[in-house]
């Protein structure tokens, strides 16, 4: 390993590690409630403005508006947040009914459009065989879209001292709505890219490089193990993420904007926008052009919606990874206070958090 993932959690200040734990589910909410009124847009270079602009009025602490609401992304995430806080032993059955309770509470928000086939078998057949309505999507192949990349940032919080057993859970959580390898595999990419960043120093500065390649080395483990015979999906995810450290060093320009949605994509499929979360991540860490703020976390936001596409997933998954490395202090707290729910998640971060320290 590098040495600069070596900090290690048990060494950890307590109080970092917290806010960490609150950063990245706050990061996570922030890009799924702003992110959401743009999800599905093509943004143009107008657009841009007005979204620069929207992000200076919402950080005025004078500018009222109502909520921005969040979606299937943070509803997901926060039964996922519950199902490791309330079961020390993960009962995925027990997860399957949390998703499908609050999906019937509030079915609109704005879930993707093959979970809720999912949802009502397993309503039907009273949870026989959790995993098994995820395994008849799309004819068989299993979904994978990123809604199950989307929601795991929970998973890598509470097992960031087990890295095996966080893949394990990663898995069996994906599982119970996408099977399609790309699926997995995507939610299994974000889930270590927040570990990472989870157990990384916020005094330093990342090597983007360097943290490219220790994600690879990792998911190049997993796309191996995967049985599978199309070689598409063996390599989609080292394929994407070897092609982050030429695009994080070209001169930025329009063209290079194109490049990037060529390259890495912003759709819902999870290996059109999982690699492109992580692209953000690093991307942000550094001055770009035409986005004006110091907050890292608000450049990371807003970039990535600027990207257009899958807007608040993008932004949500990005969110996630860079909340968990900066940790809750580098939030702005203005820009926080316009997402719904936000104190919430701060007391589910925090459950979260003592039943981690305490497993
Ligand atoms: O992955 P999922 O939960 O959707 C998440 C997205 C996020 O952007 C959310 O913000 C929300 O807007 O939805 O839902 P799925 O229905 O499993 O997958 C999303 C879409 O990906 C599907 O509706 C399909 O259009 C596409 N898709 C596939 N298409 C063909 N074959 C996913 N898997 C397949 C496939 O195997
Ligand atoms: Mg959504
Ligand atoms: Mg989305």
């Amino acid at each position: 390993m590098y040495l600069s993932f070596r900090l290690l959690s048990s060494k950890m200040d307590k109080h970092l590690l917290q806010g960490k734990f609150r950063g990245c589910l706050l990061g996570s909410l922030m890009g799924d409630c702003l992110g959401g009124p743009y999800e599905g847009e093509t943004v143009s270079s107008g657009d841009k403005i007005i979204i620069q602009r929207y992000f200076d009025k919402m950080e005025k602490p004078d500018f009222a508006s109502p909520f921005k609401k969040y979606t299937d992304d943070t509803a997901m995430m926060k039964s996922v947040a519950q199902f490791l806080t309330d079961k020390p032993d993960p009962d995925y059955n027990y997860l399957s009914k949390l998703f499908v309770d609050e999906f019937f509470k509030e079915p609109r928000r704005g879930y993707g459009q093959g979970i809720v086939t999912i949802f009502q078998k397993l309503r039907n057949s009273k949870y026989e065989d959790i995993f098994k309505p995820a395994k008849e999507q799309f004819n068989g192949s299993g979904s994978y879209g990123n809604g199950g990349a989307m929601r795991i940032a929970p998973v890598a919080l509470y097992y960031h001292n087990d890295y095996n057993n966080m893949l394990n859970v990663a898995r069996h959580v994906t599982k119970v709505t996408h099977n399609h390898p790309l699926g997995v595999n995507g939610a299994l990419l974000q889930c270590i890219a927040v570990h990472q960043a989870l157990l990384m120093d916020p005094k330093n500065s990342i090597n983007p490089k360097e943290f490219c390649n220790e994600l690879i080395k990792k998911i190049k483990i997993i796309e191996e193990e995967s049985e599978e015979e199309d070689h598409h999906f063996i390599t989609a995810y080292q394929e994407k993420l070897n092609r982050i450290p030429f695009l994080l060093n070209s001169k930025y320009d329009d063209e290079l904007e194109d490049e990037i949605l060529y390259s890495l994509g912003n759709g819902i499929e999870a290996y059109e926008s999982v690699p492109t979360a992580i692209f953000c991540f690093l991307k942000a860490q550094g001055d770009i052009p035409r986005i004006e703020t110091s907050n890292i976390l608000r450049r990371t936001l807003q970039y990535a919606i600027t990207l257009g596409g899958d807007t608040d997933t993008i932004a949500c998954m990005a969110g996630a990874i860079t909340g968990a490395f900066l940790g809750e202090d580098q939030i702005n707290k203005q820009l926080l206070s316009h997402c719904e729910k936000a104190d919430d998640i701060v007391v589910l971060a925090d459950a979260l958090y003592k039943k981690a320290l305490k497993s």
